[in-house]
C-alpha cells in the first residue's frame, strides 16, 4: 500500500542520457580524447561536477577548479540546447499512463533527480502538473547514494519513508532510496541494479 511514489528523471521518465552524452563527448573531443557511450554509463545519476571529474579522469587530465566550472557551464549550455527540443514524444513508454493512474488512486507523486534542469525538462515533456513535489539538483546538497533527495521528496509529500517507493535506473539511486528507508523499483537490468527490491524494464509493464 504505497502512499507516495518518487521518480528519478533521467532513465526513468525520459532518456536524457543521450543528450548528456553528446554534450560531454564534444567536450572530450575538444580536449583531445574520445569519450564513448560505455564511458557515459558511469555518469548516470551522477551530479554535473562529479560527471566532469569522471570524464577528466578517463582522459587522464587535471584542471584547476575555475577552469572546470567553465567547462561544466559550456557542457550545460550545449545540453540545454539539445533538451530545449524535447517534447512529449520522448517520454519513456508507460510513464504518462502510470503516473496518471497513481494520481487517480490518490498516491502522492514526487520527482527525485540530481539534475538542475529537471523543471525545464518536465515542462518540455508537459508533465509538470502530474507532480505534487519536485526535488532536484538545486534543492539538495548531497548527491546520491546519499538519501537526502528522497528524504526531502517524502517530506514534501508529507509522508513517511516506509510509505514511499522509489523508481530508479542508477545503482547510486537504488542505494540512496534504500538508505532513505524506502523500497526501490529498479528500471533496467538486474546485472546493474543488484540491490533493487524489484527490477523491471520500464513503467510500461506496471
Ligand atoms: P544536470 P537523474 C542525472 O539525472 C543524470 O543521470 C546525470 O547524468 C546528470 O549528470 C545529472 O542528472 C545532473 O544533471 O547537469 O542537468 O544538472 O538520473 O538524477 O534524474
Ligand atoms: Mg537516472
Amino acid at each position: 500500500n504505497m502512499k507516495g511514489a518518487i521518480f528519478d528523471l533521467d532513465g526513468v521518465i525520459v532518456d536524457t542520457a543521450k543528450y548528456h552524452y553528446l554534450a560531454w563527448a564534444k567536450l572530450a573531443d575538444e580536449l583531445g580524447f574520445k569519450f564513448t557511450e560505455e564511458h557515459n554509463e558511469r555518469l548516470k545519476g551522477v551530479s554535473r561536477m562529479r560527471s566532469l571529474d569522471i570524464l577528466l579522469e578517463i582522459g587522464g587530465l587535471e584542471f584547476p577548479e575555475a577552469e572546470k566550472v567553465v567547462m561544466a557551464d559550456n557542457k550545460n549550455r550545449l545540453y540545454v540546447e539539445y533538451i530545449s527540443r524535447l517534447d512529449e514524444s520522448e517520454l519513456l513508454p508507460g510513464v504518462k499512463a502510470y503516473l496518471t493512474g497513481l494520481r487517480a488512486r490518490g498516491v502522492g507523486i514526487a520527482l527525485g533527480s540530481a539534475s538542475k534542469n529537471a523543471e525545464f525538462i518536465l515542462n518540455k515533456l508537459n508533465i509538470t502538473e502530474l507532480f505534487d513535489a519536485v526535488v532536484d539538483g538545486n534543492k539538495v546538497a548531497l548527491a546520491k547514494p546519499d538519501p537526502e533527495v528522497f528524504l526531502i521528496a517524502c517530506r514534501e509529500l508529507q509522508l513517511l519513508p516506509e510509505e514511499c517507493i522509489v523508481f530508479e535506473d542508477a545503482e547510486a539511486g537504488v542505494q540512496a532510496g534504500q538508505a532513505a528507508g524506502m523500497k526501490v523499483v529498479g528500471i533496467g537490468s538486474r546485472e546493474v541494479l543488484k540491490e533493487a527490491d524489484l527490477v523491471i524494464p520500464g513503467l510500461h509493464v506496471l
